[in-house]
């Protein structure tokens, strides 16, 4: 059902699952300060100890290897290769990451190394974080130090992983760290989130890297209803969810309607300098996509039509810049949802692989994320079941393989995630593993959907 050479994988990130966050010289991120600020995370919960992956490096290696994937999704944590964000690599920082490509390698699965899953050096934050041209300097240097220290043996790299949650999330939603609200200060990270990921693209190619992307979590976008206002709220929501990060990276420009529209957002835009485009535009070698769920968008002013017509406001219309666009969120009354509360629709990834083709001159894709949260159970044998997660991958599967069959040149999937982790600001109460982890103990514990998922790995597709 999969193309010969498929590449299947699974995902993690650094803070999610390392913990030993003051070992070997590690430094504090910015994930350190906001989770153990209270009121940010749930339940307060943080990283400190996560899976305690650092330490149980060799068993989830195994876990991989029996799990049968080709490729392994990890991030590297900043702050413990240089833990002022800047100047000479940490050697015990390194080593860890050493003895991951090394363990991966010789269990014959390919690394696809992260350089950024959002675990910022505080001292960095401290010197203005994204917001400062300065960081985007500091990424290509640090990526430069990955490069050379990992070097052939990382397969593919991903520069950053979802800028739109780092720039809006971080300093225009306040969702995540380092929980700023300032929607000017978000479209500058925006920027240099994007002028990083070029920099760093160079600087990994001119050390030899053979593969280099970037990973974006893209979302389709429906209007609520055929009336003009909802249709213009879905260009809103598709400009500031997909556009603003597409365009500069596949078409060498800023989107004109957003930038129109975050004009008053100071410094904003304001921050580009002549060149920067050209640096964020350098051609790709592929395009990672993270998928979880669709938008469903209405004009603020219409939502008691959107009401009568069976849609209602989702919890995400605390999000402020959207508020601040004009968008309003919705979802269909008693829809299928995942513990998160995101709606479950396969077809979006279809529709989002197919646009993508469709509108962008894109090179090839992996799905480096998709999976789901649900509340998984444990049976009278000790068992972990979670049907609903099979259902969810199977049927996302699925919509990759029309996607295929469509003409998109999707090269590989990702499940996300490995194990149960820390999930940002939900901490540990959502549980997107493939593997159970008893936070008490540290035990992993396969769940039902491992097995299912080594199977269609080791059958290269679904029964
Ligand atoms: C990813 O974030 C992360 O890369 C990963 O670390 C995380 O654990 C995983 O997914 C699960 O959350 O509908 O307006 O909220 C994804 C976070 C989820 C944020 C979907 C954007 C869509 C826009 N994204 N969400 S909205």
């Amino acid at each position: 059902m999969f193309p010969p050479g498929f590449v299947w994988g699974a995902a993690t990130a650094s803070y999610q699952i390392e913990g030993a966050t003051r070992a070997d010289g590690r430094s504090p991120s910015i994930w350190d300060t906001f989770s153990h600020t209270p009121g940010r995370t749930h339940n307060g919960d943080n990283g400190d100890v996560a899976c305690d992956h650092y330490r149980r490096l060799d068993e989830d290696l195994d876990l991989l290897a029996a799990l049968g994937v080709g490729s392994y999704r990890f991030s590297v944590a900043w702050p413990r290769v240089q833990p002022d964000g800047k100047g000479p690599a940490n050697p015990a920082g390194l080593d860890f990451y050493r003895r991951l490509v090394g363990g991966l390698r010789d269990r014959g699965i390919a690394p696809t190394a992260t350089l950024y899953h959002w675990d910022l050096p505080q001292a960095l934050e401290d010197a203005g974080g994204w917001v400062a041209r300065d960081t985007a300097e500091r990424f290509a240097e640090y990526a430069a130090v990955v490069g050379e220290a990992l070097g052939d043996g990382v397969e593919r790299w991903i520069t950053v992983n979802e800028p739109w949650c780092s720039s809006f999330h971080g300093y225009g939603n306040g969702l995540h760290a380092p929980g700023r609200t300032d929607t000017g200060a978000a479209v500058a990270a925006v920027h240099h989130l994007l002028l990083g990921h070029g920099q760093a693209l160079a600087a990994l190619r001119a050390g030899g890297a053979r593969s280099v992307g970037i990973t974006l979590n893209l979302v389709p976008v429906r209007p609520a209803s055929g009336h003009e206002a909802d249709a213009a709220a879905a260009r809103r929501m598709d400009g500031y969810a997909n556009r603003m990060f597409l365009d500069p990276l596949l078409r060498g420009r800023y989107p004109s309607d957003m930038a129109a529209a975050f004009s008053s957002a100071r410094p904003g835009l304001g921050v580009v300098q002549p060149g920067d485009l050209e640096v964020i535009g350098q051609p790709l070698d592929f395009l990672g996509v993270n998928y979880y769920s669709p938008a469903i968008v209405a004009d603020p002013s219409r939502l008691d039509e959107a009401r009568r017509a069976g849609l209602v406001p989702s919890e995400r219309q605390a999000e402020r810049v959207a508020a601040e666009l004009g968008v309003a969120r919705v979802v269909r009354a008693g829809s299928d949802r995942t513990a998160m509360d995101w709606e479950i629709e396969p077809s979006g990834l279809t529709d989002l692989l197919v646009g993508l083709a469709r509108d962008y001159p894109v090179p090839p894709v992996y799905v480096t994320e998709n999976g789901a949260a649900f509340c998984d159970y444990v049976d009278p044998d000790g068992r972990v079941q979670d049907p609903a997660r099979v259902e969810y991958l199977d049927g996302h599967l699925r919509a990759v393989a029309q996607a295929i069959g469509e003409g998109v040149e999707v090269r590989g999937y990702f499940c996300w995630s490995l194990l149960d982790n820390f999930e940002w600001a939900y901490g540990f109460a959502k549980r997107f593993g493939l593997v159970w982890v008893d936070y008490a103990t540290g035990a992993r514990i396969p769940k039902s959907s491992f097995s299912w998922y080594r199977d269609v790995i080791a059958a290269n597709g679904l029964a």
